[in-house]
């Protein structure tokens, strides 16, 4: 066979020869036409790629190994003992599923997965993945959440695990309750933080992550924040996962920025859960294609050394073509028979093929090995892409799915489920792997560890020495940030005297006065997703430039404005383009560097909120599992308040789905100067002291006259999710900021009415972000039309707090004694005085609170498909606007007390409400 990339040639050694071929070619145009010398160019490149030789912009070579065997490097390990630790290593990663399933037929669990992956899983352990140590912040794995039981089961033999780690597998409460340590299903640093890195469960969310985090790398090394240290970035996916969109996703940005520092391991196992990834094609070709288009440096690992003899033999090329005419589907069904199958049904489908192994045994066949099972092979192929330079690496590594299982699993249709072995089967994988384990032991399904002074054991060690400790391990601790003064980046809110202005720009200034502080400036990653000029933030663009690893090739048209468009390889602010999960994706790769990198960064990714929860919301989900720390800012937020976008754009839910997220701190602010103290907090709680959450707020293109900061004591409030921004009296303008300093949240801290130096509202008005300027309305509406005190809250979270209000109950009932017996909720609104909120998202956001609200309690939201049209219509449409909050208000009234009566009938008649045919929600 011909190593294609060895036999690559630059320069023309035989120009005679060149031209005979060309004057062919020339020939048969001129004799035969277009066509026909089409056709024959055709079959000659299909005769080629049979012959293992790729041309320039051919993305599909045969189905042959990039590597040929005389150029796969001496095999630096011992042989024979990495064998018996893969083998090991098999066995205890099946024990643990089988048992936890023996105890528990629920829990579940995966064997034929790692049984395939497991020598690909070995080398890189063995020789690849460096851990971190002094000097260097080690190499980052991404591995096949399924196959973690093998992942635990090294972690044993290297003695980092122990039996009872292993026994409880997938019992992490059981365990737990037993003063022991339970094993998570697949990889969540949430509940193992000091082992798993990446949580790379649902399928795709690893690739892409992957390929963010080793930009990030280069990103942080071209800004100078990082010294270029050689670490690699890994990925070991399974073939049947490339099918998710997120794992295709980045390949090219991968290819044109030269990651060379990533190395992908595909899986092809050919199989995915229910049957073939490609029953009738060829996944290999088909990734060979995808990658090698996108840019990749593409290896293929197909065979293992046990077919070089019959390859060698082959001289004219007859496995070759049986090979190209193979699917998927059918090597699978080879996978799961015999040698004699084979030989009958491949070997003997022609002359030329049954005299290759006319002198082999049926179990020779039988065990003839494919390239993800073959060590040396392996080897290989990593120590080739670690040294490959330009261009990403993927390894596309052909297996067996259940390899070892035998006719219990291996290559069956529903091996990927399987978690029960009967006790043949069990015996039958001891013996294949040829394990020192009893017949009693292996059916009781003992884990198995060699003595301490084994050679198994001394090898193992001695590679993980080598090679830098243990892995996985994920760093808990990291450096602290100082938090600049709040002043410094946002006086402008705290004292806006009234001064117009949106949140959007309110927070986009705030951003640029964080950039130029000199100890935090340069940790801010600004993200967008080509929206920056949407949010106001085309002026960053000069400032702190456009990260480009190219810098900038070509003058930009702009370049004589003070805005230009300005990318440079030392830019800050990464322009992902139209891809929101690439931009989450590099928001986790900068809210986790505080962990991956020991270098905490602050990542601010500002988005349409539309396509942030709702569109990516399982790409937040697994940040939330890393701990990612970082901001994320919905823009343009509000289903009402982004008037002409219509369905698509206004986005009414995502609060609702951001408070499902349990570290993540939901805030819809209204006023700049709440924005300015969650932001204060948010970093104090993420940078300063190190709590793993993020923050996610929503901002608005709305311009609004903006108030000072009532007070100090207002920040409890903000932060605990409501403060008092007008009182029932309207001669305490607390809503304007002019008054003197006394906030609701200082009134009720006390647990004390908060009217106490005030009038008794008849109603409470609730309203977050853009609601609370109609809700300010109503209240003046009810107060001039119908001499009724209203008292308005600004909601800045109804997820926090309901969370508040779960959490004391909780207290209560479970006879916790702690000192604030009651809820936030319960102390800004006591007594039984009607509350109507007011939400820009659906009813559902504003109800979270209900049941810690004792008074009549109506929520108005924006339920339904948006439409375009202005913020008044709109909120008309919806029910939203201060004229029915005012109807609410009143109609709540009256049904206390018909004396309202009157008044509702006047509101009513107003707003013609038996008119109303269309039911906003329903339409
Ligand atoms: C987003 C998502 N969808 C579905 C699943 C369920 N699931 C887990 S593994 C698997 C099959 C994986 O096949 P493949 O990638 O080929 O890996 P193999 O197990 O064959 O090595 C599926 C469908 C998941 N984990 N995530």
């Amino acid at each position: 066979m011909l190593d294609i990339v060895a036999t690559r040639q630059t320069s023309d050694i035989d120009p005679i020869e060149t031209s005979e071929w060309r004057d062919a070619l020339l020939s048969l145009v001129q004799t035969a036409g277009i066509e026909r010398a089409a056709y024959v160019l055709e079959a000659l490149l299909a005769q080629a790629a049979a012959l293992g030789v790729r041309a320039g912009g051919q993305t599909r070579s045969a189905y042959l190994n990039t590597i040929a065997a005389r150029n796969e490097p001496p095999f630096p390990g011992d042989l024979a003992v990495e064998e018996r630790i893969a083998s090991i290593n098999r066995w205890n990663a099946l024990a643990m599923v089988v048992r936890a399933n023996q105890a528990h037929g629920e829990l579940g669990g995966h064997i034929a997965s790692y049984a395939s992956a497991a020598d690909l899983f070995e080398v890189g352990f063995n020789h690849f993945f460096r851990a971190p140590c002094e000097g260097f912040a080690g190499d980052l794995v991404y591995l096949q959440p399924h196959s973690a039981p093998g992942v635990y089961a090294r972690a044993f033999l290297e003695g980092f695990l122990s039996e009872d780690d292993l026994a409880h597998f997938r019992q992490e409460i059981t365990a737990r309750e037993r003063g022991l340590r339970g094993l998570s299903s697949y990889p969540h640093p949430w509940l193992m933080p000091d082992f798993w890195q990446f949580p790379t469960g649902s399928m795709g969310i690893g690739p892409i992550n992957a390929i963010y985090q080793a930009r990030f790398m280069r990103y942080l090394e071209h800004r100078s924040l990082a010294q270029p240290s050689g670490r690699k970035v890994w990925g070991l996916f399974g073939d049947g996962e490339m099918d998710e969109p997120e794992s295709i996703a980045a390949l090219t940005l991968a290819a044109r920025e030269k990651l060379d520092n990533l190395v992908f391991v595909v899986n092809c196992n050919l199989q995915r859960l229910d049957g073939p990834v490609r029953g009738n094609g060829r996944i290999i070709d088909e990734l060979e294609t995808l990658y090698a288009g996108a840019g990749w440096n593409v290896i293929k690992l197909v065979w293992g050394g046990d077919w070089d003899a019959l390859l060698a033999r082959d001289t004219d090329g007859a496995l070759a073509r049986a090979f190209a005419h193979t699917v998927d589907g059918q090597f699978q069904t080879f996978a799961a028979n015999d040698g004699a199958y084979n030989r009958a049904h491949f070997f003997n489908q022609n002359p030329e093929l049954a005299a290759l192994v006319a002198d082999w045994s049926d179990e020779a066949i039988d065990r003839l090995r494919r390239g993800g099972h073959d060590i040396v092979k392996i080897h290989a192929a990593y120590h080739r892409a670690v040294r490959h330079r330009g261009q990403p690496t993927v390894i596309l590594a052909q297996t067996k799915k259940g390899f070892g299982m035998g006719t219990a699993g291996q290559g069956k249709m529903t091996t990927h489920q399987q978690k029960k072995l009967d006790d043949e089967a069990l015996l039958a994988f001891r013996d294949r792997f040829a394990l020192p384990i009893s017949d009693a032991d292996c059916l009781a399904l003992k884990f198995y560890k060699p003595a301490q002074d084994s050679a198994e054991l001394r090898y193992l060690q001695s590679r993980r020495a080598v090679l830098g400790g243990h892995l996985p391990r994920r760093r808990t601790e990291s450096p602290r940030l100082p938090v600049p003064a709040t002043e410094q980046w946002a006086r402008f809110a705290l004292q806006a005297d009234g001064k117009e202005m949106s949140s959007t720009m309110a927070i986009v200034r705030m951003l640029g006065g964080l950039l130029k502080d000199d100890q935090l400036g340069s940790r801010i990653v600004p993200i967008v997703a080509d929206e920056a000029r949407t949010f106001g933030m085309a002026n960053l663009f000069r400032q702190i430039g456009i990260y480009s690893a190219q810098g900038q090739l070509y003058e930009p048209e702009d370049i004589g404005s003070v805005l230009y468009y300005r990318e440079a390889l030392d830019g800050q602010i990464l322009e992902e383009g139209i891809t929101e999960a690439g931009a989450i994706s590099s928001w986790t790769a900068a809210g986790t560097s505080y962990s991956v990198n020991g270098l905490p960064m602050l990542p601010f990714y500002i988005y349409y909120s539309m396509f942030g929860f709702q569109r990516i919301g399982d790409l937040i989900w697994a940040a939330a599992d890393q701990r990612a720390r970082g901001f994320l800012i919905g823009a343009t937020s509000g289903r009402t308040t982004l008037g002409g976008e219509g369905l698509q754009h206004q986005d009414g839910s995502s609060h609702l789905i951001a408070s499902t997220v349990p570290n993540c701190r939901a805030y819809d602010p209204a006023y700049a100067y709440e924005v300015a103290v969650i932001l204060e907090h948010g970093m104090k709680r993420m940078l300063d002291e190190q709590c793993d959450e993020f923050y996610y707020v929503t901002v608005t293109n709305e311009n609004l006259a903006q108030p000072n900061l009532p007070g100090d004591s207002a920040r409890e409030g903000i932060l605990r999710g409501m403060h008092r921004v007008r009182t029932a009296m309207p001669r305490d303008e607390l809503a304007t900021g002019s008054e003197p300093d006394r906030s609701a949240a200082a009134d009720s801290a006390t647990a004390q009415s908060n009217v106490d130096n005030d009038e008794p509202p008849h109603v409470r008005l609730l309203a977050a972000g853009p609601m609370l300027n109609e809700a300010l309305r109503a209240a003046e509406r009810l107060h001039q039309d119908f001499g009724i005190a209203a008292e308005v809250w600004s909601v800045t979270s109804f997820s926090e707090l309901a969370r508040d209000g779960r959490a004391c109950e909780r207290d209560r009932v479970l006879g916790l004694n702690r000192p604030s017996a009651q809820s936030w909720l319960e102390q800004c609104l006591p007594g039984t005085v009607p509350v109507v909120a007011a939400s820009d998202y659906v009813r559902a956001v504003p109800d979270q609170i209900r049941a810690w609200i004792k008074a009549p309690y109506r929520t108005l939201g924006t339920d339904g498909f948006g439409r375009s049209d202005t913020r008044a219509r709109l909120r008309d449409f919806f029910e939203v606007s201060a004229d029915w909050i005012a109807l609410h208000a009143l109609d709540l009234l009256a049904e206390q007390d018909s004396r309202h009566d009157a008044a509702r009938q006047q509101l009513r008649d107003q707003l013609n409400t038996t008119r109303r045919t269309v039911v906003p929600w329903l339409s």
